[in-house]
């Protein structure tokens, strides 16, 4: 049985899952009116898909546990984007926090010394260096390109392979 401590943090990290699908959905949205980028379109399509199956893992879990998921309430996201870079800057951003947000519950779980959740959280950890790694990587390659317009054809292409080699456990799920 979980404690009501550890419900609650992790209700809360439900809530930060929901809220990457739901930025990077419209991340992807904003992508697919562009010209040119549907790379990065099926990117953060992509991208959206699997923080709701993270947010889902976490839900079961809580369920299973004996506490209960509350399914959250969601304000709106940054839905217009400057330039393709300050898309790339917000993901980073946005994955960093994820990163720390867990680091927390980590942390949390051990101080209660509910060993079966920090375990579980483990999977959470492994999947935020990769995806930490695969923004900078990301944001490196795009610093490199600046406004080159042929660089930028060549880092929509290649999007997904950077995706497919930083990226392993797409296929980890409840
Ligand atoms: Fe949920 O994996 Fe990153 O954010």
């Amino acid at each position: 049985m979980l404690s009501k401590t550890i419900q609650d943090a992790l209700n809360k990290q439900v809530k930060m899952e929901a809220e990457s699908s739901q930025a990077y959905l419209a991340m992807a949205s904003w992508a697919e009116i562009q010209p040119g980028l549907d790379g990065v379109t099926n990117f953060f399509y992509q991208q959206s898909d699997e923080e709701r199956m993270h947010m889902l893992k976490l839900i079961r879990y809580i369920n299973e546990r004996g506490g209960f998921a509350e399914v959250p309430a969601l304000e709106q996201p940054m839905i217009t984007f400057v330039s393709l870079q300050r898309v790339f800057e917000e993901f980073l951003k946005h994955e960093m926090a994820v990163s720390e947000s867990i680091n927390e519950l980590v942390g949390l779980a051990l101080h209660e010394r509910d060993f079966a959740t920090h375990n579980f959280l483990q999977w959470y950890v492994s999947e935020q260096i990769e995806e930490e790694s695969l923004a900078r990587t990301l944001n490196d390659k795009l610093e490199l390109v600046g406004d080159d317009k042929g660089g930028i054809y060549l880092f929509d292409r290649d999007i997904m392979l950077f995706r497919g080699a930083a990226s392993p456990s797409q296929s980890v799920g409840k």
